[in-house]
C-alpha cells in the first residue's frame, strides 16, 4: 500500500471547501490507491464551522482518510505537507484584481514563509484564491526555498468552462475535445483561445477551426462566454459556483502529479521562464502536459496576432498587480 500523503486545504470552511473535501477523500484528485491526511485551516471567526466539516469527513467514513487535522494555526497546518491547496483568502466581491491584491498580499506572505518552515521541502502548492496568479507569486517569492516550479496557480476551472463551450457549439461530447489554452491571468480578461483545439473523432482528430461554422464565434462570444461564466453561475445560483472549481482542482493535481494523458495539454498558471516572449518570473497560465509530477510548457504554438494582443495585454496587467503587491507590501 502507498504511504499516505498530507494535503493541506487553506480557507477550507468556504464554499469550494466544502465542495472539495470529500472530493480528496474519495480520491477524486489523487487516485483511488493513494491514502490522505488532511490539514484543514480556516481563520478564528470559522474555527466552529472548521469543526462541523471535520465531524463530517469523519462520518464520511472515506477508506482512502487515514487522519484529518483542523486548526486555525498555520504553522500546525503546515507541519509535513506535501500538497498545498490554497483556497483561503478574501472571496472576490467584484471583477477586480487589483482591490484584492491589499486583502490578499500579507496573508500570501505569512504562509509563504510557515510552507517553507514547516511543509515537505517538495511540497507541491495550488493557489486558487484571488487573485490567484498574483497571490502564487507572492507566495513563490516569500517561500524561496520550495522549488518555483512547485508554485502553480489555477486556471483548469476556464479551461474546463472552455471545453464545455466548444462541446455545446458543436455537440460533440464534452471528452472527446481536447487542447483549449487559457493564457495569462484569471481576471476579468482571461483569454481562452481554441484556435489549437480539437475534437477526437474516432481514430485521430479534427481541428475546432476546420469543424466549427462560424469562426466568427471563437474571437468573440466563445470568449465572452466564459469570461462571463462565473457572473452568469452568481446570478442563477446567488453564490459563486464551487463544485466546477472543486472538480479543476482534482483535475489541475491529478495531471500535475498522475501525468497528462498523451497528445493532451491543460492549462496551468506557472512559473514563466521566457516561453512565448512572457516576462520570465511571471505566473503565467500556459499550455502545459505534464509527467512524472513535472509540467512543461507546450512549445512551437503559432500564435496570430489577436492571440499575441491578448497575451501581451495578460502579461501587462500580471505585471501591474505585481506592481500593485509590493507597493502594499512596503
Ligand atoms: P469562501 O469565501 O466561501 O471561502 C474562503 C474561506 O477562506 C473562508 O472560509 C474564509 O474564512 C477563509 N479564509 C480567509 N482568510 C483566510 C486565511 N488567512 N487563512 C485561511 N483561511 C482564510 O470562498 P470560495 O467560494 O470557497 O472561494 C475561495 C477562493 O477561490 C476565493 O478567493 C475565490 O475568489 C477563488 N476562486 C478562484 C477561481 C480560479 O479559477 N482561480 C475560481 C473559483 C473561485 O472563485
Amino acid at each position: 500500500e502507498k504511504d499516505p500523503l498530507t494535503v493541506l486545504v487553506t480557507g477550507a470552511a468556504g464554499q469550494i471547501g466544502y465542495a472539495l473535501l470529500p472530493m480528496i477523500a474519495r480520491g477524486a484528485m489523487l487516485g483511488p490507491d493513494q491514502p490522505v491526511i488532511l490539514h484543514v485551516l480556516d481563520i478564528e471567526p470559522n474555527a466552529e464551522t472548521l469543526k462541523g466539516v471535520k465531524m463530517e469527513l469523519m462520518d464520511g467514513a472515506f477508506p482512502l482518510l487515514r487522519g484529518v487535522i483542523a486548526t486555525t494555526d498555520v504553522i500546525e497546518a503546515c507541519k509535513g505537507v506535501d500538497i498545498a491547496i490554497m483556497l483561503g483568502g478574501f472571496p472576490r466581491r467584484k471583477d477586480d484584481n487589483i482591490d484584492l491584491i491589499f486583502k490578499n498580499v500579507g496573508i500570501y506572505k505569512a504562509q509563504a514563509s510557515a510552507l517553507e518552515q514547516h511543509a515537505d521541502s517538495n511540497c507541491k502548492v495550488l493557489v486558487v484564491a484571488n487573485p490567484a496568479n498574483t497571490n502564487a507569486l507572492i507566495l513563490k517569492e516569500f517561500a524561496p526555498s520550495i522549488p518555483e516550479e512547485n508554485i502553480t496557480s489555477l486556471s483548469r476551472l476556464d479551461h474546463n468552462r472552455a471545453l464545455n463551450q466548444i462541446s455545446e457549439n458543436l455537440n460533440v461530447h464534452v471528452g472527446d475535445v481536447k487542447n483549449v489554452i487559457i493564457w495569462g491571468n484569471h481576471s476579468s480578461k482571461r483569454y481562452p483561445d481554441a484556435n489549437h483545439a480539437a475534437v477526437n473523432i474516432g481514430v485521430g482528430h479534427k481541428s475546432v477551426k476546420e469543424l466549427i461554422a462560424d469562426d466568427h464565434w471563437l474571437n468573440t462570444d466563445f470568449i465572452s462566454n466564459v469570461q462571463n461564466r462565473g457572473q452568469t453561475i452568481v446570478k442563477a445560483r446567488r453564490l459563486s459556483g464551487a463544485f466546477s472549481a472543486a472538480s479543476a482542482v482534482c483535475d489541475h493535481m491529478r495531471d500535475w502529479i498522475l501525468g497528462t494523458p498523451k497528445g493532451t495539454w491543460v492549462s496551468m498558471g506557472v512559473y514563466s521562464d521566457g516561453s512565448y516572449g512572457i516576462q520570465p518570473g511571471l505566473i503565467y497560465s500556459f499550455p502545459v502536459t505534464c509527467e512524472k509530477g513535472e509540467w512543461s510548457i507546450v512549445q512551437g504554438l503559432k500564435i496570430d496576432e489577436f492571440e499575441r494582443e491578448k497575451m501581451d495585454a495578460l502579461e501587462r496587467e500580471l505585471i501591474e498587480e505585481k506592481k500593485v503587491a509590493y507597493s502594499s507590501l512596503h
